[in-house]
């Protein structure tokens, strides 16, 4: 166990602190997947990946082709926390309208 200083005693009566070695890992990301339905209708779902998923309309096109003859695609990769709140708020967007349209999250 170090405590964050490092203390060094050089022998000569001088006690030197060594500076913190940074920490250099990456947070985790995580995938954010939108999964296909019968129900939800192909616009709804391009409005979504277009408001928020800040995708172009092409692409946002063909994302949702991807979903409903695939079952499902990837909309981005985030940190925990915006891909947690990407998932909810496209879920709870979904439900206000009546669409049964279903994001989730996994770890890359
Ligand atoms: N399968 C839906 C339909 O035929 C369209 C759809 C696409 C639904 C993508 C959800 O994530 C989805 N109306």
């Amino acid at each position: 166990m170090s405590n964050e200083f490092d203390h060094d005693w050089h022998g000569d009566n001088e006690l030197t602190v060594s500076p913190l070695k940074p920490d250099l890992k990456e947070p985790p990301k995580f995938k954010v997947l939108m999964l296909n339905d019968d129900y939800t209708p192909m616009d709804f779902v391009i409005e979504v990946l277009e408001g928020l998923f800040r995708m172009e309309r092409e692409r946002a096109t063909k994302t949702m082709m991807q979903v409903h003859t695939e079952g499902l695609a990837q909309c981005g990769i985030f940190t925990f926390e915006i891909a947690e709140a990407k998932v909810e708020q496209a879920n709870s967007y979904a439900q206000q309208h009546g669409h049964p349209l279903q994001c989730t999250m996994e770890e890359e």
